[in-house]
């Protein structure tokens, strides 16, 4: 069991952030001639479970992506059900919101306790689920060369992707996301990885929170170094309350245009936002191609927004490549906004078109048939 620390917050968070710094995995992508990561960056990663990139967007897109998320938080409900936001307009994408207590001390995806809440004027987004469709900006960071030669490096050529969201830890009140591991599938029986200490084998893939805001010990996400060779809910165990401060866990402090990519099986988990700074990270999900495709699990990411109801699910070839369709309109979508980007090359199959044009739009935000309607569970 983790060690719980009786240090004050203040100090907890203090050491928190000296321990961080010490690890060594953080500083700026680089890369080999071969374009694939530097080899002390891989291991790194895997050594610790995560690993901070620093500067990747710069501060146009940092912009951009913060004028688009404050946009769709203005038209955010005015409660889970409503229909129109604070301004009396229609919400545009209504049932991706996730509604978080004012009270802050509950996790995020408390379905039943959030929706007891009163929401008096002014909604409470704790996470916006599917951005890619709604941000034109946040499908472009999606296509940003160097976060894919990044990926490729992980998850190989074929990389595909997981699901894409935003968290949003409001200044004062964000709400916490409790200590887990996202992982279900890939364990040995005795809770071990399956993915070698190397990265080989089948992985859950990683996750990259794209920072638009500043990321503090207070308001970020936490990280216990190391725990992704582990299952803590093998033979009936079970994982930490977010009211334990873990004594070994570590904050991964993001500046606005740094991204921190997470091992799925890491414990990780954020406190309650007291702060006076709010926490907007755009969160891309990746996978191994083979590892998704096959693989029989539950599903909890295909819908509008996390939802009390899962699906058990065999990934086909099909629903895989249908999906990984959303990395070549990205990429295309970048070239059109940069065209003198030297842009990242996809690989790996795909099925449906590659262009981003009002065809493709309408296709993946078609009602019922939306590209996040094969988000990738492992
Ligand atoms: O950013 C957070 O607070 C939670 C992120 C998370 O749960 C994840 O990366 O799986």
């Amino acid at each position: 069991m983790p060690k719980q620390t009786k240090n004050t917050s203040t100090d907890y968070y203090k050491e928190g952030r000296q321990r961080a710094l010490q690890l060594g995995n953080r500083g700026p992508m680089r890369f080999k001639e071969n374009g694939r990561l530097e080899d002390d960056i891989l291991s790194a990663y895997h050594q610790f479970g995560f690993y901070v990139f620093t500067g990747v967007l710069d501060q146009h897109e940092i912009d951009l992506l913060s004028k688009e998320f404050d946009e769709i938080l203005e038209n955010a409900p005015v409660s889970p059900d409503a229909t129109t936001d604070r301004h009396g307009r229609p919400v545009k994408f209504p049932g991706y919101y996730t509604l978080v207590p004012i009270q802050n001390e509950t996790n995020i995806f408390d379905k039943q306790a959030n929706e007891k809440l009163e929401f008096p004027d002014n909604p409470n987004v704790g996470l916006v689920s599917h951005p890619l469709m709604m941000m034109d900006s946040a499908l472009r960071a999606y296509g940003h060369p160097d976060i894919l030669r990044m990926v490729a490096s992980v998850n190989g050529d074929d990389f595909v992707p997981f699901h894409e969201a935003i968290f949003h830890k409001g200044a004062g009140h964000g709400a916490p996301t409790n200590w887990h591991q996202d992982g279900r599938t890939h364990w040995k029986a005795d809770g071990s990885a399956i993915e070698t200490a190397d990265g080989n084998g089948k992985t859950h893939g990683f996750n990259l929170s794209v920072s638009f805001s500043q990321c503090t010990p207070q308001n970020c996400l936490w990280v216990v170094p190391g725990s992704h060779k582990n299952w803590r809910l093998s033979n009936g165990g079970s994982f930490p309350s977010i009211s334990e401060r873990i004594a070994e866990a570590v904050p991964m402090m993001l500046e606005p245009g740094d991204c921190g990519m997470v091992n799925r099986s890491s414990l990780h988990g954020s406190y309650p936002n007291k702060s006076n700074e709010r926490r907007c990270t755009l969160l891309l999900g990746f996978h191994k191609r083979d590892s998704a495709i096959g693989t029989k699990t539950t599903n909890v990411h295909a819908f509008k927004s996390p939802s009390t109801t899962v699906k058990d699910v065999e990934y086909s070839e099909e629903y895989v490549l249908k999906r990984a369709r959303m990395i070549p309109l990205a990429i295309d979508a970048r070239k059109q906004k940069y065209p003198s980007e030297n842009a990242y090359e996809y690989t790996g199959s795909y099925i449906g078109g590659s262009k981003w044009n009002d065809a493709s739009r309408a296709e993946i935000s078609q009602n019922g048939d939306e590209y996040w309607q094969r988000d990738i569970t492992l």
